[in-house]
């Protein structure tokens, strides 16, 4: 029954709904309709009504960015669906309310997001988020931690992996396009040439880059850690001053949980390397850069924090049992093991957060951080500091045993 919803269609359709068509309120014919996406991917609508608004998602069977060419199964509405349903319960208020889903037209309806805008954008103006750490660390933390291991009985994490297991279509985008395509000549990349030609061909012939990238590819497809929202950057959250809102999980699958850590560091390294390809005064700059420094090392610290909470507090899992951990020095094993998984999470983090920052310079989806920098010169200059920095996380991921490690790297590379 999958047809794509146009304006005239979409309005039939809600019509036809009716909670849907008593909270817009009004005439059908009276509701503003309007086309608003601008991810890779869907169809995404605003629709208003005399009453109010809501937001309508249709996977479209191809990849927008691309076209017709590059067909993409609609099952992935599905997965996002189920995967925002879970992130609702376990972290309320942190993702946009659901309405309706219809699996078959790949459609799902959600509270419209407003006055929230994409936080990708607002960093692009140098704007800072005061709630974005608390809401970020408490949304991966509690993700993360409660369909892991350290909270399910196998059964049901099992249960869990299966039902995302045929997301295996998104899955292989993020196998090439991040883990593969930028350390190869493939048809689809794209870099400020001429600029970045020599990095770029470096990348290329760099097999300790090569091996790194293939260890964090393996441990993408084979590490089925917790249920990862799987495309955690900047531009699948919106924010506003007090509120923070976390969307399109339509990537989500049982992965590792370094993965989302570092994408969402990686973004803000990123936008921290194109801070100075940006018109603005040097002391606004400085404030910015400042604060995404301090934001990266809280958003990790209050991430470990958050989850180690948990794990102390709320552990129910099959994984580390307690009748193994009894007594004193039971006690203080575990927590010596609590801390070596963080370190082993962390230097996780660190790996995929340079993987994410390099599809981003090279590959095919770039971001508007670097995109929006007109002289490409000095774009490019961003970015290859960005590319520097993001060797070394990838290359020497252990070497960065705390995340000041990472930010006095980044400090450093500013004005190189
Ligand atoms: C073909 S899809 C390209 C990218 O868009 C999404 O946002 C994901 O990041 C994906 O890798
Ligand atoms: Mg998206």
């Amino acid at each position: 029954d999958y047809r794509i919803l146009h304006e005239g269609a979409l309005r039939d359709y809600l019509a036809g709904l009716p909670e849907i068509a008593a909270l817009l309120g009004g005439e059908p014919l009276s509701w503003a309709i309007t086309e608003v996406g601008d991810g890779n991917l869907n169809l995404v609508f605003i629709v208003r009504g005399g009453r109010g608004g809501i937001a309508v998602k249709q996977a479209l069977p191809y990849v927008r960015l691309v076209g017709e060419s590059w067909p993409l199964p609609l099952s992935r509405a599905h997965y996002e669906y189920l995967a925002l349903s879970k992130q609702a319960q376990l972290a309320p208020g942190l993702v946009p309310a659901l309405l309706h889903h219809n699996e078959a037209l790949a459609l799902t309806v959600m509270e419209v997001l407003e006055p929230h805008i994409i936080m990708r954008k607002r960093l692009v103006a140098a704007t800072q988020y005061p709630r974005f750490v608390d809401d970020i660390s408490t949304f991966m933390a509690r993700t993360l931690f409660f369909t892991s291991d350290l909270a399910l009985p196998a059964a049901e994490k099992k249960q869990g992996i299966a039902a995302f297991a045929g997301n295996h279509a998104l899955c292989k985008i993020t196998e090439d396009l991040i883990f593969t395509d930028p350390y190869r000549i493939a048809e689809q990349n794209r870099w400020t040439a001429p600029y970045l030609d020599g990095l770029a061909a470096s990348l290329r012939d760099d097999m300790d880059l090569h091996v790194a990238i293939s260890r964090l590819k393996l441990k993408f497809m084979a590490s089925p850690e917790a249920l990862i929202h799987g495309d955690l950057h900047t531009g699948s959250i919106m924010v506003t001053e007090s509120e923070t809102r976390v969307i399109d999980p339509e990537f989500a699958f049982y992965g590792p949980m370094g993965f989302d850590v570092g994408a969402v560091l990686a973004n803000l390294l990123m936008s921290y390397f194109a801070s100075a390809g940006h018109e603005r005064s040097p002391a606004e700059r400085a404030a910015f850069e400042g604060w995404v420094l301090e934001t990266i090392e809280q958003v990790w610290n209050e991430f470990a924090r958050k989850f180690l909470d948990l794990w102390r507090s709320e552990a129910s899992g099959d994984a580390y049992p307690v009748s193994l951990f009894a007594g004193e020095r039971g006690v203080a094993r575990l927590e010596a093991e609590r801390q070596a998984y963080m370190q082993r999470l962390f230097t996780d983090t660190v790996g995929f957060a340079a993987a994410k920052t390099i599809r981003r310079i090279f590959g095919l989806a770039h971001n508007i951080d670097f995109e929006l920098i007109e002289d490409p010169k000095k774009r490019a200059i961003s970015e290859a500091r960005a590319v520097r920095l993001a060797r070394a996380m990838m290359v020497e991921a252990a070497a960065f045993r705390t995340i000041a490690d990472v930010t006095g790297a980044a400090r450093k590379l500013r004005d190189w």
